[in-house]
């Protein structure tokens, strides 16, 4: 396999703020323009030949690509530490646009077991559809992963963290089983970001990302993201975002997640402190009858995370003792957090997997798929600690004690 470019060239911020613009360059405008076109014009017919032939460099139609965008995805690959990225209009958008480049009716695709509802219903019913076969294992038993890969399987896809539920699954030894079998691995790295876990670095092909969340980190926008080698990633950019599904980022969410980068690793570093923190609390709580969080030493994973995580993120899912009414009632009760879907965001939002973001599983499927009717899924937020947990502890006191 080739190896990507490594990531640290200089400091993460660093890149997050600088990478893939030169003011200079613009009039000295500290921020890249916004370019605001659909098309864009040649001084010759045969110059606008040769850029559709890809024989020179240029921009032809704001369907392939697009300036304020370009600065997003050269600082993208850079925190990844991948050689190119792509930006597309949402993480769905991206997981799409990245399988449809590649697959074809008789592949296989081996995925783990828990992913978001929409990625799930994407690979086990939209691809079926078209002759691709897809398995769902549990990837943090490397056998489950060796059993199910065959010639045919063409990617192994996982979450890391897992949505809903935070299972951790190695990398590394995800990667290992997978290339030696001609496998190509996705991580959906959405939860992780870039600061966290770099997947590439660790051996996997690809990372995809719904930007939506803690990339753009003020839940303003939609967008996602594929990352990779140069080569696969123009691929992905002329079939699976050019001809198969369109899904174009606009310039101006270009810029607003330019904006959002900025500050990508402070933002995380809060809401990894406040998890952390809230999970230690809700910890032996007595209203609370499981916790979900890699940075607690009950977690399975705890040594996995430990070691391939930088922290150990902002998501917390947890069951409560009195079970699925208890999870409403607590719900219910938060008056700072907000009742929504999404996470990565600035606030603190509180959700219902089962019925909301995981929906489209089926009651046998979730069950089979570890995501249990009970469990209530929390993004934490970036507000101050003690109001934060003065919240969710009202709240859960009301829902103990009703
Ligand atoms: C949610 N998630 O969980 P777009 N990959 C992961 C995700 O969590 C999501 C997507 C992809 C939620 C949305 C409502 C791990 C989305 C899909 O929504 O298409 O940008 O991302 O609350």
């Amino acid at each position: 396999m080739k190896t990507q470019r490594s990531s640290r060239l200089r400091g993460f911020s660093t890149r997050a703020i600088h990478e893939g613009y030169d003011p200079g360059s613009h009039h000295g405008s500290l921020n890249p323009p916004v370019y605001l076109n659909a098309t864009y014009s040649f001084d010759s017919i045969a110059q606008g030949q040769s850029r559709f032939a890809g024989e020179t460099p240029g921009y032809v139609y704001a369907r392939v690509g697009n300036p304020t965008q370009a600065v997003l995805e050269q600082r993208l690959a850079s925190l990844e530490g991948g050689e190119a990225a792509l930006a597309v209009a949402s993480g769905i958008g991206a997981i799409t646009a990245l399988i449809w480049s590649f697959v074809r009716s008789g592949d296989e695709i081996v995925a783990d077991k828990t992913l978001y509802g929409c990625t799930f219903s994407f690979l086990g019913q939209g691809l079926s559809r078209f002759g691709v076969t897809v398995r769902f294992v549990d990837l943090t038993v490397l056998e489950e992963l060796a059993a199910a890969i065959t010639p045919a399987t063409q990617f192994v896809f996982f979450e890391t963290p897992t949505n809903p539920n935070m299972r951790v699954i190695d990398i590394a030894a995800v990667a290992k089983i997978a290339h030696d079998q001609g496998a190509r691995v996705i991580v959906d790295n959405t939860y992780g970001t870039p600061w966290l876990q770099r997947p590439i670095e660790l051996g996997a092909d690809f990372v995809v990302h719904s930007m939506t969340k803690y990339l753009s980190g003020h839940g303003d926008l939609l967008a996602g993201a594929v990352i990779g080698l140069a080569e696969d990633l123009l691929a992905v950019r002329t079939v699976g975002l050019k001809d198969m599904t369109g899904a174009v980022l606009s310039a101006f969410d270009s810029f607003l997640l330019l904006r959002g980068i900025k500050t990508l690793e402070l933002r995380m570093a809060r809401h990894c402190d406040n998890a952390l923190a809230l999970a230690r609390q809700l910890e032996g709580h007595p209203a609370v009858g499981s916790i979900y969080y890699p940075g607690l030493q009950s977690h399975p994973q705890f040594a996995l995370a430990s070691r391939q995580m930088t922290a150990f993120g902002g998501m917390i899912a947890l069951e409560l003792a009195g079970g699925y009414e208890a999870g409403v009632r607590f719900m219910d009760s938060v008056k700072l957090a907000q009742r929504a879907v999404s996470l990565g965001d600035a606030e603190t939002l509180v959700q219902h997997p089962a019925s909301m973001t995981h929906n489209n599983y089926t009651e046998e499927e979730r069950e089979a798929h570890g995501i249990s009717f009970g469990l209530v899924r929390i993004s934490v937020g970036l507000e101050n600690l003690e109001d934060l947990s003065a919240d969710i502890l009202q709240a859960l006191d009301l829902a103990h004690n009703a």
